[in-house]
């Protein structure tokens, strides 16, 4: 089978207030990638502050700080082809607004400060992220027998 990778995602706050975790967690499943860790998290202060290192200094911060703490999100382990490439494709541009038609940020979001989704944007922040949420034995390398209709051999 084709080589497979991990990419960490949250489902946000403006996602889980909507009732919009099972919609998205379909796209997931019917785009042929498969959850291999889930759970609903409280992200608190410090786990803000790792999770967005690269921004704490933006002026944006205070209120994405607000915002990602404001209500639970649902982390997600995902796996597959070019999984990191494909979720970014999935999500869509940062900015719903000018994210392409039939992006998740396109479907269900209009401002950049709530847009829904978040996803790692490469394989190093991919592991680093996924260690944030997930301890290894949280993470399930579950045979999935779909598979051979999805990744060819
Ligand atoms: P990404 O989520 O598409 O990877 P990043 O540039 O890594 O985008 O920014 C992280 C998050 O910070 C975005 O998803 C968005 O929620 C928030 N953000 C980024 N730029 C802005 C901004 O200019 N105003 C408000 N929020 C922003
Ligand atoms: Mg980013």
């Amino acid at each position: 089978m084709a080589a497979q990778s991990r990419t960490l995602i949250l489902l946000k706050p403006d996602a889980v207030q909507r009732g919009l975790i099972g919609t998205i967690i379909s796209l997931i499943e019917q785009r042929g990638l498969k959850i291999v860790g889930l759970k609903l998290i409280q992200i608190d202060d410090a786990l803000a502050r790792r999770h967005y290192a690269a921004h704490v200094d933006k002026p944006f911060f205070p209120g994405l700080h607000k915002f990602i703490t404001s209500s639970p999100v649902v982390a997600l382990a995902v796996q597959g082809v070019n999984a990191v490439e494909v979720m970014r494709q999935i999500a869509g541009a940062t900015d719903p607004s000018k994210a392409a038609p039939g992006t998740i940020r396109a479907n269900f979001g209009l401002s950049i400060g709530m847009n829904i989704i978040h996803g790692s944007d490469s394989a190093e922040s991919a592991a680093q992220e996924l260690a944030l949420y997930f301890r290894p034995n949280e993470i399930i390398d579950w045979q999935r027998d779909a598979d051979a209709w999805i990744i060819e051999t």
